[in-house]
């Protein structure tokens, strides 16, 4: 595999799942893989989970790890082509990429989305330039339109957790007090897409996504509505995608935030969410120190997530 940005990429979900269950059996299974091949995590955004899942799995497959904070200590970079550098902004993204790519054999990028100009987001641009200028496998840490390890690993928890050949999937925006990418959301709708699954999105008006990611899925205005029968419960903010209110924060209506009652109109509902979560504005403390919460094992699976897709890579490096 010679880059991973979308669902696509992994091709056929069952075999990607059974080798994510291969791997969680016995995750030191491949440690002569990695050896001397150097992960290189380049990070333009915070990160938590990310960030430690990731470099859990490339040690997990015997890799050397290096990991930049463009913002910490590196050059601020230029990412538009044509700019006359006079301002603050001293290395260009051109030279940047080639120069990373020589120390190392895989690359991973985190780019949000800027929620400024919705062209240049969803045109990709800075992992796209990596792809493209690094000569290394490129994987997505998220990227500005979509989070394909997080959708990956909420897809092996949803695996691990149903009771029912085709659950209930509820994705429902909740309040959050700052603008957020639709990234998150537009992933986890992809890779719902790609399932069998009853998948159903609830959002006030105004926060429609891009329907290149959603397709076809169900929209409900009513959340409670939404909730009714769900099986799994996937919280998260975005702000809108919509013209001419891109990257913009509609409402912060705590009558959104995923509560007990609303819970207990669903079918036993498994809660999720990617993390980092804002309580009581996303989801009230009792919903998620709940039994029925699994954001923990939901974080814990991003190793498992990420150790399929950089072995992946691994294997398809010459020799
Ligand atoms: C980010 C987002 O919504 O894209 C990262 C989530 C994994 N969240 C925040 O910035 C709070
Ligand atoms: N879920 C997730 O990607 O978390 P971080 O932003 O902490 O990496």
């Amino acid at each position: 595999m010679n880059k991973f940005t979308c669902v696509a990429d992994l091709g056929p979900l069952d075999r990607a799942l059974a080798e994510a269950a291969d791997i969680k059996r016995n995750r030191f299974a491949y440690t002569g893989l990695g050896r001397n091949r150097t992960l290189l995590m380049i990070f333009f955004n915070s990160s938590l989970r990310t960030r430690l899942s990731t470099q859990k799995a490339a040690m997990n497959l015997g890799m050397n790890v290096m990991v930049l904070d463009v913002n910490q200590g590196a050059w601020k970079l230029e990412t538009e082509r044509g700019v006359i550098m006079d301002g603050d902004k001293a290395e260009h993204l051109l030279e940047a990429i080639p120069v990373m790519g020589s120390y190392c054999d895989i690359i991973g990028v985190r780019s949000f989305a800027g929620l400024k100009d919705r062209d240049e987001d969803y045109e990709e641009r800075v992992i796209s330039q990596f792809i493209r200028y690094s000569g290394r496998p490129v994987f997505s840490m998220e990227a500005a339109t979509r989070h394909p390890l997080q959708s990956f690993a909420d897809l092996i928890t949803i695996e691990e957790f149903k009771t029912k050949p085709r659950p209930k999937v509820v994705l429902t925006w909740a309040p959050h007090p700052k603008a957020l990418p639709q990234a998150v959301a537009n992933s986890f709708a992809e890779w719902m897409n790609a399932t069998d699954y009853d998948f159903v999105i609830t959002h006030p008006h105004g926060y429609e996504l891009d329907p290149a990611f959603t397709g076809g899925a169900r929209v409900e205005y009513d959340q409670r509505r939404a909730f009714e029968g769900a099986d799994f419960i996937y919280a998260k903010n975005w702000s809108a995608y919509m013209a001419p209110n891109y990257g913009k924060v509609l409402s912060t209506d705590r009558d959104w935030t995923v509560d007990a009652a609303k819970m207990a109109l669903t079918d036993n509902a498994r809660f999720m969410h990617c993390l980092p979560v804002r309580r009581n504005m996303i989801v009230t403390d009792d919903v998620i120190e709940s039994e029925r919460s699994i954001v923990i094992p939901e974080a814990a699976n991003r190793e498992i997530s990420a150790q399929v897709v950089i072995k992946r890579m691994l294997e398809g490096l010459p020799h």
